[in-house]
């Protein structure tokens, strides 16, 4: 393909980076275009999950033609090892004589340690500002310009806010519960109390076909380790926490046994520990967003803390419950902001929630 002009490059790189967007994990989903002689003759993306890197994606396709290349990407090149291999190394092995990039790599690891790198090997760096990229920019360094771990709850509630249902398993269609399974994929990790886990045996992972991989790890609140160790979540392939406060040698040793984490958290009341601290500790993990699935008791305790940035609240057209245990009080939404008018999925309505 002949290369037309810059900005032809730009909006091909663009394009490529939006590709994956969502879909890369952790990782930031990165655009990179290879270039010789005025020719296009490769591209890249950052894998599913993160893996590998667009320019490794980018420069493997090409790696037989020993011609000089130029390389434009997104985000500047990595310069360490992490889940994948630098690319700084890669890109210095490739024959590539410039590299263009779009926007800067926030990552303490990352930003502007390969640059140098890459001078010294005699290849050229030069970064683009390119208004076109400010929002690339963003997307590509959210996880660093932002200090708190986002938290989004979800619920799923009956015509009169149940959240069981009598005789189905389910309360909300089809169409809801797909969307459910994309937030799950769209989300590093996922918490619930053990009475979810107890009562509806749930896998919780993302069953779209071909996003299973992108599974949330499951973090389940547990204070007196009641968790049934033959639950389908603890023989499922999802990375599981479990959160205790009252220690049971047994228990653990049976957990640890399935390989399951147990983390324990300090109590401020019987069996009580400070919602905040755990949220903290998620985000200390490494987590950058966390989906809060329920039961009621547990969301109760985010809105007493104010700790949702966002909600999404599914409502059912349909009533078969009366047990007012299991009533979500949705009075606890006011003090968010409604976004939009209702989505409405078949007999379901989607309200968004942002705070
Ligand atoms: C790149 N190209 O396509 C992406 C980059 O754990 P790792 O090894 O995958 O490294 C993750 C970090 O690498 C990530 O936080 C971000 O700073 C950068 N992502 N870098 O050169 C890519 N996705
Ligand atoms: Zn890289």
């Amino acid at each position: 393909m002949i290369q037309k002009n810059k900005d032809y490059i730009v909006k091909l790189v663009l394009n490529l980076s939006r590709l994956h967007a969502g879909l890369t994990g952790l990782n930031p989903s990165v655009g990179c275009i290879v270039t010789s002689n005025k020719k296009i003759i490769s591209y890249g993306i950052t894998g599913i999950n993160g893996s590998p890197h667009a320019e490794k994606d980018a420069l493997e396709k090409v790696k037989q033609l020993k011609i000089r290349k130029n390389l434009y990407v997104s985000l500047e090149p990595c310069h360490h090892t992490g889940k994948n291999p630098p690319c700084t190394a890669i890109i210095s092995k490739s024959n590539v004589k410039k590299v263009f990039y779009y926007s800067k790599d926030l990552n303490p690891l990352v930003n502007q340690k390969g640059l140098i790198f890459l001078k010294q090997n005699k290849i050229k760096v030069k970064y683009f500002k390119n208004k076109k990229f400010d929002l690339i920019s963003k997307f590509h360094n959210q996880y660093y310009q932002r200090k708190n771990l986002v938290v989004t709850g979800k619920v799923a509630v009956t015509k009169k806010n149940f959240t069981k249902n009598i005789d189905h398993k389910y309360i909300s269609n089809i169409y809801s519960r797909k969307l459910t399974h994309l937030l799950r994929a769209n989300h590093q990790a996922l918490l619930v109390g053990v009475n979810t886990i107890n009562d509806d045996n749930p896998y919780l992972n993302c069953r779209i076909r071909g996003l299973k991989e992108l599974s949330p790890t499951v973090f389940i609140i547990d204070p007196k380790l009641r968790i049934k160790t033959n639950s389908n979540i603890l023989k499922s392939s999802v990375k599981v926490f479990i959160i205790y406060t009252k220690k049971n040698k047994f228990k653990i040793n049976q957990l640890n046994k399935k390989k399951i984490k147990v983390i324990k958290l300090p109590t401020i009341k019987k069996n009580f520990f400070d919602i905040k601290i755990l949220v903290k500790i998620i985000g200390f993990l490494g987590y950058k967003n966390l989906l809060v699935e329920g039961g009621n008791n547990l969301l109760n305790q985010f809105f007493k803390n104010n700790l949702f940035n966002n909600f999404f609240f599914f409502k059912s057209n349909e009533n078969r419950y009366k047990n007012n245990f299991f009533k979500f009080d949705s009075k606890k939404l006011i003090s968010m902001k409604k976004i939009n008018k209702p989505i409405n999925l078949s007999n379901d309505n989607l309200f968004f929630y942002k705070n």
